[in-house]
């Protein structure tokens, strides 16, 4: 079947049609679809009128999609995530519709301009990190690859908070995302379905007289799907991101307004929409609140009861649903899934248990993400118990089924029945998430070699144990369009240029740009590009305390979560060091350095919150200190998010990559920075190790204990007093820090972070100090050589083809969800002028 492209602007005429037809469209959308007319219209008027226009340009696709995968022989994935990080739209629609160049033409003709526009957007930071970009960036892959897919998650009113410094302390601002109004999301009302909670269960018996039992929730609210087009990358394929929103089933209660309880009167409504309110702020953190427990079922009791109204608008019954749909649960947040689905089964659907049971492993599969021990979820039982009663039920008899099992496997080993167990019998007992998605899906995979490593060992040895062939490792992937073509468009055109553009669909392709790190023209265009990029941010942020950022200088950039485990704290301990270097000896052959930093604390994160202080106070030092300023300096990027991540990768010369070897997962920021021709610097950790095999060692700047020297170190008992008593620069930086130098002389500022090292140093800080002091040496030596230095840069890029979200996909669909490609051909038919010609409505049809 010959897949028709819908073709965008090719010849000359039809480029002036479109870019007219686009004209038109702005107008159009701002006068009919906004009220304003070009007079009054404000900068989020355009925006909005732009985007409008843009996602009609769309809407024929989406609904073509829908269509198709409505066929029967179409298998379904879909990504259950409590996150998706999907920054800004608009740009990105452009690039995968492919008519940017139409778009900001026609928008230069109407007097706007487009990357102010662009800019406008306020992203939907419907995330943490890590977790929730991936999800993004999955979809991204997913669309491109032609999966149908879909998207489950909540529809927060209020997103990842902002960040602001006050005197340089995170001070947290709610993020309202929504208030400018979000043209890319299309409200189906008539979607709605409910939702229960709290209540009791009772058996009774069913008109065959079958035992059945029925749960009586006490309250309901309901949920409200939003969807969001996801339009792949030059394919007929746009799959949707269903977000779902809670309300009321009664907005307003008007018996009680009439009694003057006007308060009572829209009680249900303020309770209910609490639900999809606000995202919790934590990145491996579980604070177990019963107000999350309740987000993440709520999204996921709709999205089961979304598919299976899909799937029973084309089949009878729910024998095959494992075939048309594979059920992803992004860590363990979605987890509460394999019950809630076992509850429409057996007791909605009246399946008997054995054969619920076979449907729902056949449908699940789980991600982990992190190792953790305080990121891994346990709900307390009394908390199910009232919450979800019919659940706690279920869940009970899938744990004794399981135990019976693992007593039959490892007969009188009290010990593995303990710690398999669903429910953790100690303190006021819980239910274990990570187990539960362990024994109610088919799959389970890990995000790095290391990290599935990791988890085979240690983690969840016993179910690995128990099912050798169950726990395997997908390595993180990131997807190139967002992350290079609409990020670094200067790199993008220089590669096109070189080697065509296949590599935006298959990443390896970059491996034709290997010869080119011998060829001296190229890599002079290749270090203007880097150059214009560190220009960009040097004008956009201008240095408070001293001389202006020096482009100049090598930007070595850590950005991402605050987080002790990810070390932003050893980074400090070396600009420290360097600093105290230079006014030692303001002779020192060392390159000019700006060290840019970004990213979030969770509020209730002390520690984080305190490294973010210090980072800003040895900021405003080292930048005022005209002894050291010309080759030191320190940017704290506020507000780090995806949009901030756009300018961030491409600027980048080094990348900071030094979590204590055995806790990062996997990182995903690593592979963006080595995309856009950035060196890591870097611990053999998460994808760390695959990134370093593959770019080549030589090409990478590896420091610090592996996972096997961690284990040893702390098992001969670890004493970060000794190496402080030991190491002399590390003395003294660390001293420096104590005695309130950075803090206008408070000693107590600082303390809890220099008692915390000193006395525990959990993440080991001190003991990879020294190496990634000699090491960072080395990056600055080799720096001085911008010859070398480019050619290692052009390597990594060429060799990065591994990290795209195409492949973690590609083997996403191989090896757990035995999904195929499934192109769209455009059946809706066009009419002359661009519209659509809708087909005879047979009947009301209602999925
Ligand atoms: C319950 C609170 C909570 C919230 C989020 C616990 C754990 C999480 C996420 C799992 C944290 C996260 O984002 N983990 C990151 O996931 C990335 C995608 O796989 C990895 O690349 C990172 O290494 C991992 O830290």
């Amino acid at each position: 079947m010959t897949k028709k492209k819908a073709n965008y602007g090719n010849s000359q005429t039809n480029e002036r049609k479109t870019i007219k037809k686009l004209k038109r469209g702005f107008a159009y959308k701002l006068f009919y679809q906004l009220g304003v007319w070009t007079q009054n219209a404000s900068l989020n008027d355009y925006y909005l009128a732009v985007s409008y226009t843009v996602r009609d340009r769309m809407q024929q696709l989406f609904i073509n999609t829908i269509r198709a995968f409505q066929q029967k022989d179409s298998k379904i994935v879909s990504y259950l995530s409590a996150e998706f990080l999907m920054g800004p739209h608009l740009h990105n629609n452009l690039i995968n519709l492919g008519i940017y160049d139409q778009v900001a033409q026609a928008a230069a003709e109407s007097g706007l301009d487009l990357q102010q526009i662009i800019d406008h957007e306020e992203e939907p930071g419907l995330g943490n990190g890590g977790l929730g970009r991936l999800a993004a960036c999955y979809l991204d892959s997913l669309a491109s690859l032609e999966i149908p897919a879909i998207g489950y998650g909540i529809r927060y009113e209020f997103g990842m908070f902002d960040q602001a410094f006050d005197n340089g302390w995170q001070k947290e601002l709610s993020d309202r995302w929504l208030q400018p109004g979000n043209p890319w999301e299309f409200k189906k009302a008539d979607m709605a379905v409910e939702v229960g909670s709290g209540g009791y269960t009772e058996q009774y018996k069913d008109d065959h007289g079958k035992l059945r039992v029925r749960w009586v929730p006490g309250k309901l609210v309901k949920g409200i799907p939003y969807d969001t087009p996801i339009l792949g990358y030059r394919v007929n394929t746009v799959n949707m991101l269903r977000l779902w929103s809670a309300e009321a089933p009664k907005s307003f209660d008007f018996a009680e307004f009439n009694v003057g309880d006007y308060l009572g009167a829209v009680h249900e409504k303020m309770l209910a929409e609490t639900i999809s309110k606000v995202l919790y702020p934590n990145d491996e953190q579980s604070h177990g609140k019963a107000l999350r427990l309740y987000q993440q079922y709520f999204f996921v009791s709709c999205s089961m009861q979304d598919m299976i109204r899909i799937h029973l608008f084309q089949f009878e019954n729910l024998d095959n649903f494992s075939d048309k749909f594979a059920v992803q649960l992004n860590d363990t947040h979605p987890a509460i899934a394999v019950p809630e689905f076992m509850r429409l089964l057996v007791d909605v659907h009246h399946y008997d248990w054995d054969s619920a049971w076979e449907i729902v492993t056949h449908t699940f599969a789980y991600t982990n993400h992190t190792l953790l021990p305080e990121a891994l979820e346990k709900w307390p039982v009394a908390m199910l118990a009232g919450l979800l009663p019919r659940h706690l039920e279920i869940i009970y008899e899938i744990n004794r089924r399981f135990l019976d099992l693992v007593r039959l496997e490892y007969p009188g080993d009290v010990d593995v029945v303990r710690r398999m167990s669903i429910i953790d019998e100690t303190g006021e007992r819980y239910v274990r998430m990570a187990n539960l998605a362990c024994v109610g899906g088919h799959a389970i995979n890990g995000v790095a070699q290391l990290h599935t490593k990791l988890l085979k060992e240690h983690t969840l040895v016993d179910f690995h144990r128990l099912w050798p062939d169950k726990l395997i490792n997908i390595t993180n992937g990131v997807t190139p369009r967002r992350w290079m073509v609409v990020s670094n468009p200067r790199l993008s055109q220089l590669i096109r240029s070189a080697i065509g553009e296949e590599w935006i669909t298959d990443l390896k392709k970059l491996q034709a740009l290997e010869p080119l790190a011998e060829d001296s023209a190229f890599c002079e265009k290749w270090q203007q590009i880097k150059f214009a990029n560190k220009q960009d941010i040097c004008t956009m942020f201008a240095c408070k305390q001293g001389p202006n950022y020096n482009p100049q200088a090598l930007f070595d950039v850590q950005v991402k979560r605050i987080h002790e485990y990810k070390r932003q704290h050893l980074n400090l301990l070396h600009i420290v060091t360097l600093y105290q270097r230079l006014k030692n000896n303001p002779e020192l052959d060392i390159p000019p350095r700006l060290f840019i930093f970004g990213g979030k604390a969770a509020p209730s994160y002390f520690m984080a919150k305190l490294i973010i202080k210090l980072i800003n106070s040895v900021a405003e030092v080292v930048n005022g200190d005209p002894a050291v300023n010309k080759r030191l300096q320190i940017l704290f990027i506020p507000n780090y998010n995806v949009q901030i991540g756009h300018i961030v990768y491409p600027m980048a010369d080094l990348s900071e990559q030094i979590s204590l070897a055995g806790k990062e997962a996997s990182g995903t920021g690593n592979m963006k920075f080595a995309m856009n021709g950035a060196l890591t610097v870097g611990t053999l950790d998460g994808a760390n190790v695959e990134i370093r095999e593959e770019v080549g060692a030589e090409n990478f700047f590896l420091f610090g204990m592996n996972v096997g020297e961690v284990e040893a170190r702390r098992a001969a008992g670890y004493n970060p007093q000794d190496i402080y008593n030991e190491n002399k620069e590390l003395h003294a930086a660390i001293n420096l820090i104590a005695t309130g130098h950075f803090s206008h002389g408070d000693r107590e500022l600082f303390r809890p972070v220099i008692d915390s090292l000193l006395k525990h140093d959990p993440f080991m800080v001190l003991a990879d100090y020294q190496a990634y002091v000699d090491c960072q040496q080395q990056v600055g030596e080799v720096f001085q050589d911008p010859q070398r230095w480019t050619r290692m840069a052009i390597l990594n890029a060429a060799r990065i083809g591994k990290f795209s979200s195409d492949r973690s996909i590609t083997e996403y669909c191989r090896k757990i969800w035995q999904v195929k490609p499934f192109p769209v051909a455009l059946t809706l038919q066009r009419v002359p002028d661009g519209g659509i010609k809708f087909p005879k409505r047979k009947e009301i049809v209602r999925t």
